[in-house]
C-alpha cells in the first residue's frame, strides 16, 4: 500500500483529522493507496509556510530560480520511469504514453519556464512631447493556488506550478484525489534540487473540503485551475467576492472538420490520435467530426477499420494503446452516454462496451466508440464525454460545417483538415476556439498562449501569457521636465 502524504514546508506530514481516502488502480479496479483529504486547517498551515516562503523566494534572483527549475526538470527525467509507472498505475494510461508523453513533458515545463523567466520583460512607454516616460513593473503576486485534474496529472500540475515559482509566487497546490501520486513524487524531487522549502506546498484531498479550502482563502491572491465547467463555476463564484485573479481553462466539445481536398492518409491517422489518445480524456481531443459528404461513406469504412485495430489492454503492458479510463464513477458516466443513445437518430457503428480484460476483470476498460449521429443538436455532441467516444456526421457545405462546429456551449479547440488556403483562413478566424489546428493536432509549442473561449473557460496559459498571469502589473509615471 502507498501512503501519501501532504508536502508542507518541505517536509511529508499526515492530514491533521487523519482523513484518508482510497487511491484506485483503474487497471484492477484495486486499491493501492492512502492519500489525505485535508482539511482547511491542512490548507492554512500550508499557506503559511508559502507566505513565510515568500518574501526571501520572491526577492532569490532570476538566474538562481531559473537553475533550480532546470534542476528540477533534469530529475523528472533522471527519474522518468518511476514517475512513467506511479502515472499509468494512478490514471489507466498506456506506460508507453506516460513514458513519452506525460512525463517528458512535465520535465519540460520546468525546463521551459526556467529559460522563459529570464527573457520575460516589461514595456515602457515615452512621450516626449510632455516629457513623460511611462513604465511597467510586474511583481510576483505573493502565495497562490494551483489546482488541477486527474487526464494529464503531472503534465498539467506542473504547467501551473513553474510558471507561478518562476515569477516568484509560492504556491498550495492541489491534485486531483483521483491521481495523487506523481505529485507525492514530485515533492521530493523538489527538495533535491533545492528548492527552499515552503516555496511548494502540495495537499491532498477531495475537491470540495481541500480544493474549496485553496479557492476560499482569502489570502491566496490566484488560482489557476484546469478541470471541469461546472468546477469552473464554483470556483468562480468562490473566489468572487476576494476578487482573485483566475484563471480557469475547462472543457471541450471540438470538432474536427475534414474536407475532402486535405492529405486522406495523414488525416485518417491523426484523427484516430485526435479522438482516442488517453482513452479520449484529453480536453483537446476531437469529439465531434464532419465529414464532407463527397468522402463520408470511404471515411466511415476507413475510420472504423483503423480503430478497430488499436488494441486495448492493461496500462503496464508495452503493446498497449488504449489502457482504462480513471474511474468507476467516471467509466459509468461515459458508458451512460452510449446506453442512453436515442436509437432512432444514432447509431454506434464501432465499440460501445466495456471490455473485460483477462486477469483484470474489474478495469475500467471500454472500447473506443464511433457513433453516427444525424443532428449537432443531439446529447452526445453538445455535452462534454470526455471518453473515447466520438460522433461522425457528413456535410454538404462550408457554411453549414462552420455553423454545425460554434454550435455548442464550449469553445477550446478545433481541427481543420483542407488544403485550399482561402477555406484555411477564414475558418480560423471565424471558429469560436482559443486553439485552432490546421492538418494537425496538438503540435504544441509551449510559447504559444493556450485556453478557451465560452465555457472552456478564461485566461490563457503558456509562454508570456502564464508570466503575466502570475505577475501584478504596476505602472509608473514620471515627469522628467
Ligand atoms: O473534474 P473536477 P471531475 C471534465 C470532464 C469530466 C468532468 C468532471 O468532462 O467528466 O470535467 O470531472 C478539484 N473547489 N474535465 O469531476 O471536479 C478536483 O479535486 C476547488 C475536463 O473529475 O473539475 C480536481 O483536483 N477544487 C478537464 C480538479 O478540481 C475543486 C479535466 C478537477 O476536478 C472543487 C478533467 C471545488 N469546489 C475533467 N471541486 C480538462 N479541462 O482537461 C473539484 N475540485
Amino acid at each position: 500500500m502507498i501512503h501519501i502524504q501532504n508536502y508542507i514546508n518541505g517536509g511529508f506530514t499526515d492530514p491533521i483529522k487523519n482523513e484518508w481516502l482510497d487511491n484506485i488502480c483503474p487497471a484492477d479496479g484495486l486499491v493501492y493507496g492512502k492519500l489525505p483529504n485535508s482539511c482547511t486547517k491542512d490548507v492554512q498551515i500550508a499557506y503559511e509556510a508559502a507566505h513565510d516562503a515568500y518574501l526571501s523566494w520572491s526577492e532569490t534572483s532570476i538566474e538562481k530560480r531559473s537553475a533550480i527549475l532546470l534542476k528540477i526538470a533534469s530529475l523528472i527525467e533522471a527519474n522518468l520511469e518511476r514517475f512513467a509507472v506511479a502515472e499509468s498505475k494512478d490514471n489507466g494510461k498506456p506506460i508507453s504514453v506516460a513514458r513519452s508523453i506525460d512525463i517528458p513533458r512535465a520535465a519540460s515545463n520546468f525546463r521551459f519556464f526556467s529559460q522563459a523567466i529570464t527573457q520575460f520583460y516589461s514595456e515602457s512607454h515615452e512621450v516626449r512631447s510632455q516629457k513623460t516616460i511611462n513604465y511597467t513593473l510586474r511583481h510576483p503576486l505573493g502565495v497562490v493556488g494551483c489546482i488541477s485534474p486527474w487526464n494529464l496529472p503531472l503534465y498539467l500540475l506542473t504547467w501551473k506550478i513553474a510558471p507561478a515559482i518562476a515569477t516568484g509566487n509560492c504556491v498550495v497546490a492541489k491534485p486531483s484525489e483521483v491521481t495523487p501520486y506523481t505529485a507525492f513524487l514530485l515533492g521530493e524531487i523538489c527538495n533535491e534540487a533545492g528548492l527552499p522549502k515552503g516555496v511548494l506546498n502540495i495537499v491532498h484531498g477531495l475537491g470540495s473540503t481541500t480544493g474549496q479550502a485553496i479557492v476560499g482563502h482569502p489570502n491566496i491572491k490566484a488560482i489557476s485551475f484546469t478541470g471541469g465547467t461546472e468546477t469552473g463555476k464554483l470556483i468562480a463564484k468562490t473566489a468572487a467576492p476576494f476578487f482573485k485573479k483566475l484563471s480557469l481553462e475547462l472543457g471541450g466539445k471540438n470538432p474536427n472538420i475534414i474536407f475532402a481536398d486535405c492529405d486522406y492518409n495523414k488525416m485518417l491517422s491523426t484523427s484516430v490520435k485526435s479522438s482516442f489518445s488517453n482513452q479520449g480524456q484529453i480536453c483537446l481531443c476531437g469529439s465531434r467530426l464532419f465529414v464532407e459528404a463527397s468522402i463520408y461513406e470511404k471515411f466511415k469504412v476507413d475510420f472504423i477499420e483503423r480503430v478497430g485495430q488499436l488494441i486495448v489492454g492493461p496500462p503496464s503492458e508495452e503493446s498497449t494503446q488504449i489502457g482504462a479510463l480513471v474511474s468507476k464513477a467516471h467509466f459509468e458516466k461515459v458508458l451512460s452516454y452510449i446506453d442512453g443513445i436515442d436509437k432512432t437518430q444514432n447509431r454506434v457503428l464501432f465499440g460501445g462496451k466495456r471490455m473485460r480484460i483477462q486477469g483484470h476483470e474489474n478495469g475500467y476498460y471500454l472500447s473506443p466508440t464511433i457513433i453516427e449521429v444525424n443532428s449537432n443538436q443531439c446529447k452526445l455532441n453538445q455535452e462534454e464525454i470526455f471518453g473515447p467516444v466520438v460522433t461522425l456526421m457528413p456535410f454538404e457545405s462550408d457554411d453549414d460545417v462552420l455553423e454545425m462546429a460554434n454550435d455548442v456551449k464550449y469553445g477550446l479547440s478545433a481541427t481543420l483538415w483542407t488544403n485550399n488556403l482561402k477555406r484555411s483562413l477564414l475558418f480560423s478566424e471565424q471558429l469560436e476556439a482559443g486553439i485552432v489546428w490546421i492538418n494537425t493536432w496538438m503540435q504544441r509549442d509551449l510559447r504559444t498562449p493556450f485556453g478557451g473561449t465560452k465555457s472552456s473557460g478564461v485566461g490563457r496559459e503558456g509562454g508570456f501569457e502564464v508570466l503575466r498571469f502570475f505577475t501584478e502589473t504596476k505602472n509608473i509615471c514620471i515627469n522628467y521636465e
